[in-house]
């Protein structure tokens, strides 16, 4: 099956193909330059993940999926949540996010154990402009100080899993990808596609 995923990440990319193996052929924006990712300018990881689909699906005949993810610290309220990408900053980049996050939790004086977050991945699928399906995974951690790993990407390097003593960064990408927000909405994602096919 073919499938266009509406994004520039090609981490994201990169996932998407070991997640979805063979079965599907997926393409991302590289290909499609002239077409515009719109501003994020949703409330909430579906809103975002939704406009991102749509518009894909308006230009190009294909069935589109977009994700929409990031990391919620909870003594942050959240943050930096929808705005992880831009958490540090327009064109940041992830060693300055994390950077920022590290240091509004010392400057908040948050103590190691209060450090719980999670990782939330909503990944939308559309047609011609209309949404055919929402699909969310999350998974639980903490953050750990100072940052370890080099596999991965974004907060990879301070985000432990619940349960494992290895940040995502440390994990094979296998490993990753079997408990990740991203792996749990794609087999949801997985599922629905089966019916469309
Ligand atoms: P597109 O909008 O083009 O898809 P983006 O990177 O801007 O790419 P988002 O707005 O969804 O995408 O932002 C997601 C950010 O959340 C991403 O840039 C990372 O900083 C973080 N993130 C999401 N999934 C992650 C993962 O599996 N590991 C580490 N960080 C992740």
């Amino acid at each position: 099956m073919d499938l266009l995923l509406a994004t520039r990440n090609p981490n994201k990319t990169r996932e998407f193909h070991e997640l979805l193996g063979q079965a599907f052929d997926v393409i991302d924006l590289s290909s499609f330059l002239e077409i515009a990712i719109p501003e994020e300018t949703g409330r909430t990881f579906e809103e975002n993940a939704t406009l991102k689909a749509i518009a894909a699906s308006k230009k190009l005949p294909n069935l589109v999926i977009a994700d929409d993810s990031g990391l919620e610290v909870d003594a942050l309220g959240g943050a930096p949540g929808i705005f992880s990408a831009r958490y540090a900053g327009e064109n940041a980049n992830s060693k300055e996010n994390i950077s920022k996050l590290l240091h509004e939790l010392r400057a908040q004086n948050i103590a190691t154990e209060k450090r719980s977050a999670r990782f939330r991945c909503v990944i939308a699928l559309a047609q011609d402009g209309k949404v055919l399906g929402v699909f969310e995974g999350l998974v639980e951690g903490k953050i750990v100080e100072p940052p370890r790993g080099s596999g991965g990407f974004g907060y990879d390097p301070i985000f432990e899993p619940k349960g494992f003593d290895q940040t995502f960064a440390e994990m094979t990408p296998e490993s990753k990808n079997k408990i990740s927000h991203r792996g749990q909405a794609i087999a949801t994602l997985r599922d629905a596609l089966r019916e469309i096919d």
